[in-house]
Order: C-alpha cells, then sequence, then structure tokens
C-alpha cells in the first residue's frame, strides 16, 4: 500500500485558496436582493456528520475537543457530532443518518478495520465523501474515501519495541502485552509493529491480552497476568490509559512501577506524561490527537473540489522520563 507523508504545505496553501475564495465570498458587498436570509456574513455553512468512536480514553478525549474546536460554526461548519460507545452497530447507524440528512461531507473515526463495505457504498452511492480520522478500515469499495489522516501505528509499536531493546535486550525480559480494542487499526498495528522490533532480542512476550483502550480494561487484565506470571519485567501497553490502569494493579501487589516493573505505553496525554515524569512509566511514544484543524483544513479542501493527499500521517514525538518532565508544562492535552 502506498503510504503519502503529508506534504503540511500543500495542504497549507490548498487551504489557503480555499478561505481566500470563503473570504472574497464574505467581503461581497450586502445584497440589496434580499436573498441572504441570515444577518450574518451570508457564508454557506458546510455540514459535516462526525462519528466518534466513543470516550474510552484521555486520548479520544483530546481527539473530540480538539474536532469540536475546529469544526465550528465560525470556521464555516454544522457539525453533527455523535459518540458511538465503542460500538460499530452505532457508527453504522450514525453514518446512515448522516446520509439520510445530507449532509455535505461525513468524517468518523473507525472502531475497527471491517466491515464497512456496505455503508461505504451507500456513502458513495448519495455522492457524499468520506474522510477517515485516526484509524483505518480494510474495504474492497473502490475510492471508499477521499483520505485517511493520523498516525502511524505500525511506526508507534516499533518505536516501542525499538526502546524496549536498547534498553533491556541482553537481560531475558519477560513481557506482557496489553492491546487496545480487538480489531482496531492501532491495536494490530501497534502489536505488529512492536512484535517486528523485538524480534531477534532475547526480549519476550509471554502474555497478551485486550484491555479495550480504557483504564479499568487495563487494570483487571494486569491483574491476571501478574497472578498467572511472577516473572514479568515489562509492560508494553497500547495506550496510556491501560498503562495508568496497569500501575494500580501493580502497586496493588505490592510491587513498584517504572521499577520492579517497566511500563512502555502510547499516546503522551496529560496523565501518562505524569507517571512518566513521576518514574511510574519509562517511555511513551506518542499519538498526536489534535487532528481537528486538519480535518477542517481537508473538508474545505474536499467541498472546494481541490485535491487531497490520499494518506496524511500525522508527525509524532517520544519521551523518556526527563524528556517528560520537561514537556509537561506546555502540554496541550
Ligand atoms: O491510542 C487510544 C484511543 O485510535 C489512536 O484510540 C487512537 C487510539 C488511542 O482509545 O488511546
Amino acid at each position: 500500500m502506498a503510504r503519502h507523508t503529508f506534504a503540511r504545505t500543500t495542504l497549507a496553501a490548498l487551504s489557503a485558496v480555499t478561505l481566500l475564495a470563503l473570504g472574497a465570498c464574505s467581503s461581497e458587498p450586502p445584497s440589496s436582493g434580499g436573498d441572504t436570509g441570515s444577518g450574518d456574513s451570508g457564508d454557506e455553512l458546510i455540514s459535516v456528520g462526525f462519528s466518534q468512536v466513543g470516550a474510552e480514553s484521555g486520548w479520544r478525549s483530546a481527539n473530540t475537543m480538539s474536532i469540536k474546536d475546529a469544526l465550528t460554526e465560525e470556521n464555516g461548519f454544522e457539525l453533527s457530532f455523535s459518540d458511538a460507545q465503542q460500538k460499530q452497530e452505532n457508527q453504522i447507524s450514525a453514518i446512515r443518518n448522516y446520509i439520510a440528512q445530507g449532509v455535505d461531507v461525513i468524517a468518523f473515526s473507525p472502531v475497527v478495520e471491517t466491515g464497512w463495505d456496505a455503508v461505504l457504498e451507500e456513502a458513495k452511492a448519495a455522492d457524499i465523501p468520506v474522510v477517515l480520522t485516526d484509524r483505518a478500515v480494510e474495504t474492497t469499495v473502490e475510492d471508499a474515501y477521499v483520505t485517511f489522516i493520523g498516525s502511524d501505528f505500525v511506526e508507534e509499536g516499533a518505536r516501542s519495541g525499538e526502546w524496549a531493546v536498547e534498553q533491556y535486550d541482553g537481560e531475558g525480559y519477560k513481557v506482557v502485552e496489553l492491546q487496545g480494542t480487538t480489531g482496531s487499526a492501532p491495536a494490530i498495528d501497534r502489536q505488529q509493529g512492536f512484535a517486528e522490533a523485538i524480534e531477534g532480542s532475547d526480549l519476550e512476550i509471554i502474555d497478551s491480552q485486550t484491555g479495550d483502550f480504557t483504564r479499568d480494561g487495563g487494570k483487571k487484565v494486569m491483574e491476571g497476568f501478574l497472578t498467572a506470571h511472577d516473572d514479568i519485567d515489562l509492560v508494553f501497553a497500547h495506550n496510556d490509559d491501560m498503562g495508568l490502569g496497569a500501575v494500580e494493579a501493580i502497586e496493588a501487589a505490592g510491587l513498584t512501577p517504572g521499577e520492579d516493573i517497566k511500563i512502555i505505553t502510547i499516546d503522551g496525554v496529560k496523565d501518562g506524561m505524569q507517571a512518566l515524569a513521576d518514574g511510574k512509566f519509562n517511555y511513551i511514544v506518542e499519538c498526536n490527537p489534535l487532528l481537528g484543524p486538519d480535518l477542517a483544513e481537508i473538508i474545505k479542501a474536499t467541498v472546494a473540489g481541490e485535491p487531497v493527499e490520499e494518506r496524511i500521517v500525522t508527525h509524532d514525538e517520544a519521551f523518556d522520563q526527563e524528556a517528560a518532565k520537561e514537556a509537561l508544562p506546555d502540554r496541550q492535552y
């Protein structure tokens, strides 16, 4: 699959053109013909239906806030937002509602990768462009979506694994993995990236189960791991929340997280960064949730009929304990 890196400048240039065009509309003298009903600028709002996965994690809350902050009326959007509570059937019915409403653009963050063909066909038949944010789909529908904007999850797993090898190879570390939601792109890809990165080292994954990207899920699964194994050296958690749940389980078992059992997570939300700065986590690979502003530009470009890259990869950092202490004061989420 061809993966393109997002040329921010290209999109910025596109959106500048779009904004200029919109600006030109709004600077027209007030019409005397009476065809502008509203007393405001008279610009047409772009209607967007957004189906969010849920509110399972700190990452998701930051992502939702970023989307709602960007797709405002002031910025030219009329947003219908729905929370699917981590259920694919809820997402599918929300998308069907948006199709029935005849929104200009549908955007969604697919909870799992497969099972979208029918609804994507329906959106296509209705001529409503679809933008994927954050997570990918696997589909046989041709030209099913305009673009997929989000992180490279295989890369995030690989960076986590590479750091683990750098730090701990040669010590025979036993690793347990807290997986994200089964069947979701970040769970599949992060697992793959990590496994590939530790191949050839003496780190060994001794157990791996889903905690569904939640703090509670991470805690429960970690409690089970601690009962089943007395030789755990390292936790690889597919997100901060599950890592924070693991911290609770490890402390309740009388052990010290970050020392007796090392913890690597992905996301970099404030609570995770705080745990890293406090020495309870050992490493975080960031996954940037602030997709709203880029999504707004993509939607404007799409509606204006301008080309958009088919894959837009967001930039992610990584932090050890010292870097977390430095970054925390300016952290936005
Ligand atoms: O890492 C996790 C969230 O899809 C990248 O979903 C997102 C993941 C994120 O629940 O915290």
